[in-house]
């Protein structure tokens, strides 16, 4: 077919093409999360439900979506490492990212209702998104160490605060006053001698964020068959299959990584 007059703005469009071999991080965070936690009544710090149906949704944008190897999640954010090696939609960052927060997005409303019961969703969430090379494995470990230690300062301060606010009888410039300038020996000091909480008894989901990876898994299934001149009976089948875990763990050691070779493609 003949090209029209107007083909000549599609020249206008940008080349977005995420550099090769290098892993593509698009990370995602809530927009004004502040507010939408307030008018939701998150429970605080940490909100089960809120994190659970943040998961659900990263979930589902590993298994709709191609080679996202490993997500890391905590509070309102979310980041997703595709492979070095991938080529979805050319590598182009527009398609991903808005692939990816799209995705996200319409979930989180989706599964709204799993996770929060009656309790309705009161105006439609939004997530920002952007996207972040990582040329080395080193570089992307550091990435995600650089993620759950956010994770840990950020919980830290947050059940000191509202151990000081809800048990603590303190307003919250009060416990914001008492908590300036403390280092993580003192919040945690704080939490033991005044309201007997062990910081590390906390649950991992709140400390550590959540990890979500491929595994291999063993389902057993029931299968009708038939040989032949036998009657039909059902055996029970092992089969192998990919699914996507969730972890509770530390990604700032190398154990996790030495225990999961196969999140990393090498270096060389
Ligand atoms: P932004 O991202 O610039 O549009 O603004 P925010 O308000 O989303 O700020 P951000 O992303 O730096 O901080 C996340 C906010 O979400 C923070 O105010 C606390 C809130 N939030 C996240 N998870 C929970 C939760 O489980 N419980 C409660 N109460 N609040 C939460
Ligand atoms: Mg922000
Ligand atoms: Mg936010
Ligand atoms: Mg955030
Ligand atoms: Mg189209």
């Amino acid at each position: 077919m003949a090209k029209s007059k107007f083909e000549y703005v599609r020249n206008f469009e940008t080349d977005d093409t995420c550099l090769r071999n290098c892993y593509i991080v698009v990370r995602l965070d809530g927009r004004n999360f502040h507010r939408f936690a307030e008018q939701h009544s998150f429970a605080k710090p940490n909100d089960e439900r809120a994190l659970g149906l943040m998961t659900h949704s990263a979930r589902t944008v590993m298994e709709e979506l191609e080679d996202i190897m490993i997500a890391y999640g905590q509070s309102d954010e979310y980041s997703f490492v595709f492979k070095r090696s991938s080529n979805w939609f050319k590598r182009r960052a527009s398609k991903l990212v808005t692939h990816v927060a799209s995705q996200f997005s319409s979930s989180y409303v989706f599964h709204w209702r799993d996770y929060f019961g009656e309790q309705p969703l009161l105006y439609p969430p939004g997530f920002d998104g952007r996207v972040v090379l990582y040329p080395s494995n080193q570089n992307l470990k550091d990435y995600l160490s650089w993620r759950q230690a956010d994770c840990h300062i950020n919980n830290l301060y947050n059940t000191a605060f509202w151990n000081l606010v809800q048990k603590g009888g303190l307003s919250t410039s009060q416990a914001e006053e008492k908590l300036k300038g403390t280092v993580a020996a003192d919040k945690n000091e704080i939490l033991f001698s005044e309201f007997n909480v062990n910081y590390n008894n906390e649950p991992s989901l709140y400390r550590k964020g959540t990890v979500l990876i491929w595994e291999k898994v063993n389902e057993t299934t029931m299968k009708q068959v038939r040989l032949p001149n036998e009657e039909e009976k059902e055996v029970t089948v092992m089969r192998s299959r990919s699914k996507v875990t969730a972890h509770h763990c530390d990604v700032i050691g190398e154990q996790f990584w030495q225990q999961h070779p196969e999140i990393l493609e090498s270096d060389g």
